[in-house]
């Protein structure tokens, strides 16, 4: 039996047990920290069943991997070269491909379509991103599940809030909103006023953590002053919350061990950043920081606390907004940005321009459809690797479990690269498994990361500790209501038709990869039938798409699955304000029948 993690873009991480001679059975690895006996049907049956490249291609014909990497070599001779990487697979040896582009003098890219808005906005209150353990999660006594959909994305996480007192903050009512003690239906685009109308009342009512605060966060008199600004009724209004609501959840939070699982689209505006930071000011309030079953958790820094073998100095443009157009010679490898990039009618009118476009990855897929070179990718069970986490702080080393019928890894295409070029070689392949193994602890006979913490922030924040928390202290955005800051008269918003677009992940897809439906999840309110057929349209593009109706959605909203095909056509190619991030939550929609 050989142990090894799932690779997919995913909380959980899951420890795997296969047997070499029967690779198709995959199994939860008992020993593992994650595993609470089931692997999800994205693994289970959705990896098996997605059919693979197995040929390369050249110019549209097949060819042989020979013929293929020689073309892919002399496409990277290429005056100006760009590697844009997706996160197909999760494994640290995809950077491995990052020495090369440093080698050829080639372009990486920066941010990211994921999590770095919210990402800024962690760093900016405490320095660094550090891992809320599950062990911790599990000693809580409530916990808010802050625009995170526990039971599609973060299933084995589950079992870790069983018998707590559940709070979730979410347009939508998911399935663990419906669990919920409280389930605040927010209006989207809302969590920051939320989280500061919170901090206020909670210092209002003197609930506040003076000793945590006296020692960890000095300024929150400031804080308060800041909170100070913002109208209450005119927000609580725009929010669609209560009073009472907010009354409620306050006395929970206050009085019991709280942990906040703080999920991405929440931060997937221009201000994203300001909203993590604000949660985080609210823990600070809380004193929730470094305390038993207490804390923030974020989507984690994987490589928090490792020196990375793999990092390179080379210039780099934003992922989200990628100017394909710059480059003779795009490398996409493991991603669809043809998808999941924002605005991607021009995604895909610039990628068609490229003249090299080299894709590197495991199936078919609209970007590997325009490529002029394909290359197929390895599978995790084929080659060598460790696994990291965004969601958890263990590390697991991903063995070769079976040879492969077709395809490269990443550590070979380097290597046949840097031949073909006559460029400087790189170490062994077992060197660099070793350099990120080597610098992992142990912890309850579990390798966890270098600078791994049972609990974070207890000694305080920075990257060595000792330094306080850093409050929020601006807001600046642009589409915020008239009337929401004191001295400014309150103005009404009434619903005009034009819906807030969501674009959360599905149980069957993992981003662009496996089943992807085309429906639009609309409330009943909205007039329309079951079943009709709808085109959605902005400024951006438009789609047409099949009507389910739901009461769980919010009658403002459209809810779209974000491995709809087609559905970037209506995203802005808007860069968050800190960190680079995506911005796909502000889209907004207006909806007409197909006749
Ligand atoms: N509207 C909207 N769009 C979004 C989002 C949203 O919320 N709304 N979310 C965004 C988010 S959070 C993310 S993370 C991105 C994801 O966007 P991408 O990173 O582009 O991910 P996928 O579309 O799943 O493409 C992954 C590809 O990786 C390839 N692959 C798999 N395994 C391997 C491997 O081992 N090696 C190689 N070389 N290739 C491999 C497969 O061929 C697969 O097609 O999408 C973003 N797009
Ligand atoms: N099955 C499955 N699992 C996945 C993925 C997948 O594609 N499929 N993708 C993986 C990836 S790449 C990522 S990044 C993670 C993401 O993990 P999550 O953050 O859990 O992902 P989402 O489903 O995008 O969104 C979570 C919830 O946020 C709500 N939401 C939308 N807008 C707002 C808002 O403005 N405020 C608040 N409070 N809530 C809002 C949505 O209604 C949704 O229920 O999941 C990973 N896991
Ligand atoms: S839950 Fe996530 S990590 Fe676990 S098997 Fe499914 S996709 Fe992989
Ligand atoms: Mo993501």
């Amino acid at each position: 039996m050989i142990q090894t993690a799932c690779p997919l873009d995913c909380w959980d991480a899951c420890g795997i047990t296969v047997d070499p001679a029967r690779p198709q059975i995959l199994v939860a690895t008992e020993m593992h920290p994650m595993n609470n006996g089931a692997l999800c049907a994205l693994m289970h049956k959705h990896f098996h069943e997605a059919s693979r490249i197995a040929t390369p291609r050249v110019d549209g014909r097949e060819a042989s991997m020979e013929e293929a990497l020689d073309a892919a070599a002399s496409a990277l001779r290429a005056e100006t070269s760009l590697l844009w990487r997706g996160s197909g697979n999760l494994g640290v040896m995809q950077s491995v491909t990052d020495l090369l582009m440093e080698r050829l003098g080639g372009t990486l890219t920066s941010g990211s379509l994921c999590d770095s808005a919210g990402q800024a906005g962690v760093e900016a209150g405490r320095g660094i991103n550090r891992h809320l353990p599950p062990e911790q999660i599990a000693r809580s006594e409530v916990v808010v599940v802050w625009g995170r959909n526990l039971t599609v994305t973060n299933k084995h996480l589950m079992p870790y809030i069983e018998g707590k007192t559940l709070i979730v903050i979410d347009p939508v009512r998911t399935p663990i909103a419906k669990q919920a003690d409280i389930h605040l239906q927010i209006k989207p685009r809302t969590d920051f006023y939320l989280a500061i109308l919170l901090a206020r009342f909670s210092i209002m009512e003197d609930g506040e953590d003076h000793a945590w605060l006296e020692r960890f966060g000095s300024e929150w008199e400031e804080f308060y002053e800041f909170t100070r600004e913002f109208r209450i009724k005119a927000i609580l209004q725009h929010m669609g919350l209560s009073l009472d609501q907010m009354g409620d959840m306050l006395r929970l939070i206050q009085e019991h061990r709280t942990v906040f699982l703080v999920g991405i689209p929440l931060q997937h505006y221009r201000q994203g950043h300001a909203v993590t930071w604000a949660i985080d000011s609210l823990a600070a309030v809380l004193g929730l920081f470094g305390r038993e079953g207490c804390g923030v958790s974020y989507m984690g820094n994987s490589r928090q606390g490792f020196e990375n073998p793999f990092s390179v100095n080379c210039p780099r443009v934003p992922t989200v907004t990628a100017p394909f157009e710059r480059f003779e010679t795009v490398l996409v490898q493991g991603g669809n940005p043809a998808e999941s990039m924002p605005d991607s009618l021009r995604v895909q009118a610039v990628l068609d321009a490229v003249k090299n476009l080299i894709y590197f990855g495991l199936y078919e897929n609209e970007t590997s459809t325009r490529a002029r070179i394909v290359i197929p990718a390895k599978t995790f069970l084929e080659k060598e690797d460790i696994r990291l986490s965004y969601g958890h702080p263990y590390v697991t080393p991903m063995p070769r479990v079976t040879e492969a019928a077709c395809g490269i890894s990443e550590y070979d295409f380097v290597v046949e690269m840097i031949q073909r070029l006559g460029l400087e070689p790189i170490e062994s392949e077992t060197h660099y498994l070793q350099s990120w193994l080597n610098q992992c602890k142990v912890q309850q006979g579990y390798r966890v990361l270098p600078d791994y913490d049972p609990k974070p922030y207890a000694e305080g924040f920075g990257e060595e500790g000792g330094e306080e928390f850093v409050f929020i202290d601006e807001y600046e955005d642009d589409d915020e209501p008239i009337g929401f800051r004191r001295f400014r008269k309150p103005k009404e918003e009434p619903f005009d038709g034009h819906y807030r677009l969501l674009t959360p992940k599905s149980l069957k897809a993992l981003n662009t990869q496996f089943v992807r439906t085309s429906e639009v999840h609309l409330s009943p309110e909205c007039g329309l039938n079951e079943g009709e057929r709808v085109r959605l349209y902005n400024d951006q593009g438009e789609l047409e798409l099949t009507v389910k109706l739901s009461e769980d959605v919010r009658p403002d909203c459209a809810l779209v699955y974000g491995s709809t095909p087609g559905i970037n056509r209506l995203t802005p190619a808007l860069l968050s304000e800190e960190g680079e991030g995506a911005c796909y939550g502000e889209a907004k929609v207006q909806i007409e029948r197909v006749n």
